[in-house]
């Protein structure tokens, strides 16, 4: 097999640089481990910023969430019961956020790629990467049993954190940094309306709460739980009691409970691998970096990860200006770790961290009251509230030189 781009991973990220390099007449294939119920079987994000939205108009599979999604013109934040909202369109430029499942996106996309009788190899089985500093790389993998090579001249690793792209580049030409937070999201999905209008973050003695929603009638909520708990130890009623708990009291009066359809405990994570760009392999979305999900940026930076990658191809295959590849890693870099940056500092102001005394001697009640002080202030300011709206929806994408 051969084809101009190996995409290793139909996730969003892989879907979408499929589907707007096939707009731009680059051919590619992709490559995934598991098959396409097993992909949209993953629950993940469900707000989008407008940089994404626009990929998805450019990549012709904007329908369904122009119709379907809900645009978000505020955020809240909450301290125990007091509740702040913040305008993102007054403080962000007229800007806001687009509510819309990643599920659905990777539905919308997956449909697209079938009518454009694009090929996506499900099932794939010790994927492998091989000569990706050279100009001839080749992926080579078993599906149903037999072996296959696929010729290319550039592989986008789109496989996610636990892919095989990332360890292809040898150790000594990247540098990861990470830091693991001592507790998880616990979420649960549920035809139940949206206990709000928009979303809550909560800020509570007992720990994180957030209220999000998918539709009118479908809700996800979170809660922040220590990384020992068990799921088998999270019956829906249990959720839903301590769910009562976290949110604000008025909100959780009207809190309409009913059996999950999904639960799930994610690990938080913020992690980077630099560079991102190694030979003609490109790392993207996931396979790159991680951010808790606080801020709601990760699929967002996969999403100009992808924005970025398929212009430097488009450049190399339509002008044949080799001299974009190196662009890649510092344009996205940038992004990220602004992402990164907001994301961490999210996750900090709104979590109850339980580790005892801090490396610089603080012990944490002192820091939990730090942290408590420095959110008031933000959420009372209209600087502040500045600061996290430009950043909640999104900085602007960057352009190739
Ligand atoms: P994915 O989605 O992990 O897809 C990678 C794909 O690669 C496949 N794969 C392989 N294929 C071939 N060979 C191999 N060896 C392979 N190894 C793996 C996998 O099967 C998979 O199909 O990465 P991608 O495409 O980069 O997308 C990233 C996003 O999924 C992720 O960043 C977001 O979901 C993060 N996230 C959120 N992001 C937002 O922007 N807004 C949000 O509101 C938001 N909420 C969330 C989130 C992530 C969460 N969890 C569970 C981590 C909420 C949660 C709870
Ligand atoms: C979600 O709806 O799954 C979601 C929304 C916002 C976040 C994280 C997750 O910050």
């Amino acid at each position: 097999m051969k084809t101009q781009v190996a995409i290793i991973g139909g996730g969003p990220s892989g879907l979408l640089l499929g589907q707007l390099l096939h707009k731009q007449g680059i051919d590619n294939i992709i490559v995934e481990r598991v098959n396409g119920d097993y992909v949209l079987g993953r629950i993940r994000a469900g707000i989008l910023e407008q940089g994404l939205v626009g990929l998805l108009h450019e990549a012709g599979v904007a329908e369904r969430m122009m119709q379907e999604g809900h645009v978000h013109d505020g955020v809240e934040l909450s301290i125990n019961d007091e509740r702040f909202r913040i305008d993102l369109k007054k403080y962000a430029d007229g800007s806001s956020v687009m509510c819309y499942g990643q599920t659905e996106i990777t539905r919308d996309l997956m449909a697209a790629r079938e009518a454009a009788g694009l090929a996506t190899l499900y099932e794939a089985e010790n994927t492998e990467l091989h000569d990706v500093k050279t100009d001839s790389p080749y992926v080579t993998f078993i599906k149903d049993g037999e072996p296959h090579r696929l010729e290319c001249q550039f592989i986008a690793g789109c496989d996610g954190f636990h892919g095989v792209s990332r360890k292809t580049i040898p150790d000594d030409s990247r540098k990861e940094f990470e830091r693991v937070y001592p507790f998880g999201w616990l979420g649960l999905l549920s035809d139940t309306p949206p206990c709000n209008e928009e979303l809550i973050y909560a800020k509570t003695d007992r720990g994180f709460a957030l209220a999000s929603q998918r539709s009118s009638t479908r809700s996800r909520y979170y809660l922040q739980v220590p990384l020992t708990d068990k799921l088998e130890e999270w019956s829906d009623d249990a959720f839903w009691a301590e769910l009562k708990k976290r949110l604000p009291a008025d909100v959780a009066e009207g809190l309409v409970t009913g059996p999950s359809i999904e639960k799930s405990i994610a690990p938080l994570r913020s992690f980077v691998c630099e560079p991102m760009q190694y030979g003609n392999l490109f790392l993207v979305g996931d396979a790159a970096h991680i951010v808790p999900p606080t801020g709601a940026k990760g699929l967002n930076l996969a999403a100009s990860d992808v924005a970025t990658l398929y212009k430097v191809l488009t450049r190399v295959f339509k002008e044949g200006d080799r001299s974009a590849i190196a662009q890649y890693s510092p344009i996205c870099l940038r992004r990220v770790w602004n992402g990164e940056r907001f994301s961490w500092w999210m996750t900090n102001m709104m979590h109850n961290f339980d580790e005892g005394v801090a490396k610089d001697g603080t012990d944490r009640d002192t820091q939990q009251r730090f942290m408590d002080s420095e959110l008031h202030y933000y959420l009372t300011s209209e600087a502040g509230q500045r600061v996290i709206a430009e950043q909640y929806v999104g900085l602007p994408y960057e352009e190739l030189a």
